[in-house]
């Protein structure tokens, strides 16, 4: 097999179909991180990460994350045999600290490579996969209610989804619940309903708003409080019976374990890219497993590549209590690749071509590149 020769990484702004309002930002336009790693015989491995918000979600913007790969991580890898990607890895992080972002996308591209060169699915190597489908939620987040209630009538009515995420936390706690009451009302019977607060919520907020959701029977209350806030998520955990989902809090493999131990939360959300890659994804599935948290397959809204990249570190992971909502591509006006993701009773189907299962499209990525 033959070594790396090249590593290029590329800024892309792709238009999403309607705007997606969080608590923090509204998306109009995603912005990815490409990263292709070449070998000498020109066989490539891809990769993708996104951001939301430029640094109003996260501390990883896509300026950062290429900055840092150029500057820091690309020489590390230039003659290097992709299969070693544990160990490459495993070099990168003692002496670039954090980074997770750049890091899952270097990881990923480099298991992209290696499954490549060998002509089998990436999930071969991480354990195989599992599951040939996986629930897949979808977020109303349009800003309008009467526009979300018809958006989730026909995600029902094409067996697309019937598990939606509802982004509140932006504006008065009290209108966000009624808000939540409405579309429960209209759609509540055939599908279940979960809250994204993104953060935006404090401990008295929270303790009010939560009961009211939980009588309306809301299944999952994703991060109320600030991520820094173990301590309030770990009263709430205790209080209600409703589940509470950690996702910007639950980053590394230390602050999942110090949540765990806490018990701040009853769910881990988690993302490949938050984490620092595929390895890392497992480490925390495992720790979570062992702590008896349930799981939830997260997404930070990538593209069809970066979608590929969750959907098959997924497909290895034994169980998913609260589903996934690697839903992403369907958000997006265009895309990258010549595949897109195939969605079937309200399930994603795991793709078993060779790498990730995604061929780039280099005129749309000419097109869509900063
Ligand atoms: C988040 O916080 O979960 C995932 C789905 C969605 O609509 O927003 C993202 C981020
Ligand atoms: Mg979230």
């Amino acid at each position: 097999m033959s070594n790396i020769s090249s590593v290029d990484i590329f800024i892309c702004d792709l238009p999403v179909v309607r705007p997606h309002k969080l608590s923090m930002t509204t998306i109009t336009s995603q912005a990815i991180v490409i990263g292709i790693i070449k070998d000498e015989s020109g066989i490539t491995g891809v990769s993708e990460v996104a951001t939301i918000g430029g640094a109003s979600y996260g501390e990883s913007t896509v300026e950062a994350i290429k900055a840092n790969i150029d500057q820091y991580i690309t020489p590390h890898l230039i003659g290097q045999d992709p299969i070693s990607f544990n160990r490459i890895m495993n070099n990168i992080s003692k002496s670039v600290r954090g980074n997770y972002f750049a890091k899952s996308l270097i990881e990923t591209a480099l298991i992209d490579l290696a499954a490549k060169q060998r002509e089998f699915p990436a999930y071969e190597l991480f354990g195989g996969k599992i599951h040939n489908s996986l629930p897949l939620a979808w977020t109303l987040a349009s800003g309008d209610t009467a526009r979300d209630i018809e958006e989730a009538k026909e995600m029902l009515h094409q067996k697309r989804h019937n598990i939606f995420k509802l982004k509140i936390g932006s504006g008065d706690p009290d209108a966000n619940v009624k808000h939540v009451g409405k579309i429960i009302k209209a759609v509540g019977d055939e599908s279940r309903i979960t809250v994204d607060i993104n953060q935006a919520w404090d401990e008295y907020t929270a303790l009010k708003q939560i009961k009211a959701l939980e009588e309306m029977g809301v299944s999952m209350i994703e991060q109320p409080l600030p991520a820094w806030n173990y301590e309030g998520m770990s009263r709430l955990t205790e209080r209600f019976d409703v589940s509470i989902l950690a996702d910007e809090a639950a980053t590394s493999l230390h602050d999942t374990y110090r949540i765990i131990k806490a018990r701040a939360g009853d769910a881990i959300a988690l993302k490949p890219a938050k984490h620092g890659g595929i390895l890392e994804t497992k480490k925390i599935a495992g720790i979570a497993e062992a702590a008896g948290f349930g799981l939830y397959g997260g997404t930070m809204i990538e593209s069809t590549i970066g979608n590929a990249v969750a959907a098959s570190v997924y497909s290895t992971i034994p169980e998913f209590k609260f589903g996934t909502e690697i839903f992403g591509p369907l958000l997006y006006k265009d895309k990258l690749t010549l595949e897109n993701i195939e969605v079937k009773d309200f399930e994603i189907q795991i793709s078993d071509d060779i790498g990730f299962g995604v061929t780039l499209d280099y005129e749309k990525l000419e097109y869509y590149k900063r």
